[in-house]
């Protein structure tokens, strides 16, 4: 078993580039002085978190929000920056065409067109070496007789059983599934066991993805976790924090217990490296936060949700486990949680030659000032950017 350093020296937490264009609510969009204009520029951001942090070495994209002339051109900044693209995340959405659904859309040519961009965003992939395609569906309905919520379930097979097989041997699919909203009704993959059934028809390259903010307030997610890791089908985990619905509040501020149970789940089966072949990524908004900071603030709460997660004590847990202790077993996973990390995690900060306080330096670093007056003009970039 690796020691506890060693798993958080190979720790990777994927940003998204989103998280640094302009955000907000359904209700407003606010704009920040100094936010990137285009995918390259958010790369650049993105770059600050892994620069302070060393942990947050790729950046989920999503099409079209990112799309840009030349991927190998943006892979090659990326690189240049010392950070490497992730995930490409579909978008099917915000077009007037997906008012009534994409994939499962009852008109055959709306469906063409939400596979055909599907297929664009593998290509995508192929050009900036990217492994994964991570698939949210908005699709659903608002109205009881709406739609055959059985016929949806058949046309969202067919679609993801062409894209499936447009996949090369070395990527894969990851299946995100959403309660509600923005669909209110119904939602066509409404929970893990609808992806999990949709994901072991069409293949190993099939794999689920949780994210926090996408169940019901009260589900028990470390179940979700155990179960899908048992089942070899957890393929990413989406990082946030709610309080409602889907807030995608920085990850740890809203229950930092819950996501040390979760990661405790993922440590039991030394599933939290790299090699474990799990996508993990902050799937955020800083709409009312300073956008830099906030992400590498998040990153820094999966690092102490993921130390304290390591230290708990697996032989005393299981003794306790195993002669029926309750109030002992529960006790060995409270030590830990209750253990205060910090220090462990400025040790290893300053054992890779980074600073003991990322938040401190990025703030001394200068970067927010300088993109504040480097980046007048222009459109900045945000939702539907
Ligand atoms: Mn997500």
């Amino acid at each position: 078993m690796e020691s506890a350093k060693q798993v958080l020296a190979s720790q990777n937490i994927e940003t998204p580039s989103w998280a640094f264009g302009n955000s907000g609510t359904r209700f407003k969009v606010f704009a920040q002085q100094g936010v990137p204009r285009d995918p390259f520029e958010k790369l650049a951001d993105a770059a600050q978190v892994h620069r302070f942090t060393g942990t947050a070495g790729s950046v989920a994209l999503h099409i079209p929000w990112d799309k840009v002339e030349d991927y190998a051109a943006l892979a090659a900044h990326a690189a240049e920056q010392g950070v490497r693209i992730g995930t490409i995340n579909s978008n099917t959405f915000q077009d007037d065409d997906f008012m009534l659904g994409s994939v499962c859309h009852p008109d055959p040519g709306v469906r063409r067109k939400a596979t055909d961009h599907l297929l664009e965003c593998v290509d995508i992939m192929d050009a900036t070496g990217s492994a994964d395609l991570k698939l949210w569906f908005a699709d659903g309905t608002n109205y009881p007789g709406q739609d055959s919520i059985a016929d949806r379930q058949d046309r969202l097979a067919e679609v993801l059983s062409e894209v499936y097989g447009r996949l090369g041997e070395d990527q894969r699919l990851l299946l995100e599934y959403k309660l509600f909203e923005p669909s209110f009704y119904h939602t066509d993959v409404p929970d893990w066991g609808t992806a999990y059934a949709h994901c072991t028809e069409l293949g190993p390259k099939a794999q689920v993805v949780i994210d926090t903010g996408h169940h019901a307030p009260g589900t028990n997610i470390e179940f979700i976790v155990a179960f899908l890791l048992r089942q070899g089908r957890l393929g990413g985990f989406d990082f946030n924090s709610r309080f409602y619905a889907d807030d995608d509040l920085m990850v740890g501020s809203a229950d930092p217990f819950q996501l040390f149970r979760i990661l405790h789940e993922l440590a039991l089966r030394e599933a939290i490296g790299p090699s474990s072949g799990i996508a993990y990524m902050l799937d955020q908004c800083h709409n009312i936060e300073p956008k830099i900071p906030a992400v590498i603030r998040s990153v820094m709460n999966v690092q102490e949700a993921t130390a304290k997660a390591l230290l708990v004590d697996r032989a005393a847990l299981e003794a306790a486990q195993t002669s029926g202790d309750v109030l002992g077993a529960n006790a060995v996973l409270m030590d830990a949680y209750n253990t205060d990390v910090r220090a462990l995690l400025s040790d290893l900060r300053v054992e890779q030659g980074l600073d003991p306080d990322p938040m401190a330096a990025y703030a001394a670093s200068g970067y927010a000032d300088d993109i504040k007056s480097n980046r007048q003009g222009g459109q900045a970039a945000g939702w539907g950017a």
